[in-house]
């Protein structure tokens, strides 16, 4: 039986639509109507160019009340799923330890590890629950979830598994990347070829044939692992035909975001220390640089990813929470917007498509999702703005009034 409320066409009226459709402008359509027919946008422009058939129509009217329109936002670079919290490491942070001394004692990723190992399937929903519900308050309709928490295959599974339950819960769209190679567990100390061959070879397998994977991962660091490994984890992954991403010069320069670039990666993410010399491997490729200026914030990084140069370059930038327990226990979207204009220079307009359609590029689904244009998911958000800057602007405040997700309105959005 067809559902007859997914089949139903809404007409939208009295709106202001920042469509985004071309990530250089705002594409700003002011007293706008938009027709969605079931899942997807069938008409956008100028209410006064609606022609009366499209009006007459249609099952359900809903009147926007002159409120700003954007695309559903997109956080396409999350570690969200995971057991615990490291408060405790915030503190010794603060009383002078560095993120990379307490990786180096144990703590950092492998505390993390130990705490989502330890967890069921059901406590780590439980746990991680609230943070998505965090950011889908704010008018986020895609979310992007990495494992990496759990560095065994059963773990890593048991990750990937978590953030698919919470997708059918909750109302939203998710994307899961397998990060097995995102930190060397403790059993292999000294020996990271073997784990890098058990990522190959038995984790992704187990995770790729479940039907878990939808994109590869790796972090390429000095408490990481090294650019020939990372290779290896991007070969395996080429094997199960998946998209590759990488977590590349986030805290020194291995050269993995222009060997990613070269491999056709989906992503480079963070570029703190990206060497201008990349920089032309990646404008020729397809990929999107991921700027996470929460762990530039709260690592109290000094080096700023060059965005002047990757601007100038015409390469897409994204922007991202990297909500993870460490370096980037952020769960706002919003304010992610207003970091990446204050700390890395970004215009709200870049903003604003950093985290929607270039974050749609990101995740590979821009023909889906990302911009307000006929054909694509009617992913939406009303906030109660004048103008589409006001997004960045604000510090701790959300005007996010109503989400339709993929032409529903989600019912558990707390109005404003
Ligand atoms: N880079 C990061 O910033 C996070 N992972 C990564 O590869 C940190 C994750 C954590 O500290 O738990
Ligand atoms: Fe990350």
């Amino acid at each position: 039986m067809p559902d007859t409320k997914t089949l139903a066409t809404t007409l939208l009226s009295n709106v202001n639509v920042v469509c985004l459709s071309d990530s250089q402008s705002y594409g700003l359509i002011e007293n706008a109507a938009l027709v969605v027919d079931g899942e997807r946008i069938k008409w956008i422009g100028e209410q006064r160019h609606l022609p009366a058939d499209l009006k007459n129509a249609t099952d359900q009217k809903f009147d926007c009340e002159g409120k700003l329109m954007t695309p559903g936002l997109i956080d396409c670079h999350t570690h969200l799923v995971y057991a615990g919290n490291r408060a405790n490491e915030f503190e010794q942070q603060l009383e002078g330890m560095s993120y990379r001394d307490i990786s180096d004692a144990g703590g950092g990723i492998m505390s993390t590890v130990r705490a989502t190992r330890e967890a069921d399937k059901k406590t780590l929903i439980k746990q991680s629950k609230p943070r998505l519900q965090s950011l889908l308050n704010e008018g986020v309709t895609t979310v992007e979830i990495k494992s990496g928490y759990g560095l065994n295959t059963e773990t890593e599974v048991k990750m990937l598994q978590a953030t698919k339950a919470m997708t059918t819960d909750l109302q939203l769209q998710t994307k899961t990347t397998f990060l097995a190679a995102h930190a060397l567990p403790p059993e292999y100390a000294g020996k990271s070829d073997y784990y890098i061959d058990k990522v190959c070879n038995e984790m992704l397998p187990a995770a790729a044939e479940a039907g878990l994977v939808d994109a590869v991962d790796a972090f390429c660091e000095t408490i990481g692992f090294q650019l020939k490994q990372v290779e290896r984890v991007f070969d395996a992954a080429e094997k199960w035909n998946l998209p590759i991403k990488c977590h590349a010069e986030q805290l020194s320069d291995m050269g993995a975001a222009a060997m990613s670039a070269e491999r056709g990666a989906l992503s480079v993410d963070h570029l703190e220390y990206l060497s201008d010399a990349a920089i032309p491997s990646i404008a020729k490729s397809q990929s999107v640089a991921v700027l996470l200026p929460g762990a530039y914030y709260v690592l109290k990084e000094k080096q700023l990813p060059p965005v002047a140069a990757l601007r100038t370059a015409g390469i897409p930038m994204a922007i991202a929470t990297d909500a993870n327990p460490g370096s980037s226990p952020l769960f706002s979207l919003l304010t992610t917007m207003n970091l990446s204009c204050i700390l890395f220079g970004l215009t709200p307009l870049e903003a604003l498509a950093g985290c929607t359609i270039q974050a749609a590029k990101a995740l590979g689904i821009q023909h889906k999702v990302g911009s307000i244009e006929v054909g694509k998911q009617a992913d939406l958000v009303l906030w109660n703005c004048q103008h589409p800057a006001e997004l960045s602007y604000q510090i701790g405040f959300n005007p996010c009034s109503r989400v339709m997700q993929a032409g529903q309105w989600r019912s558990n959005q707390v109005a404003a």
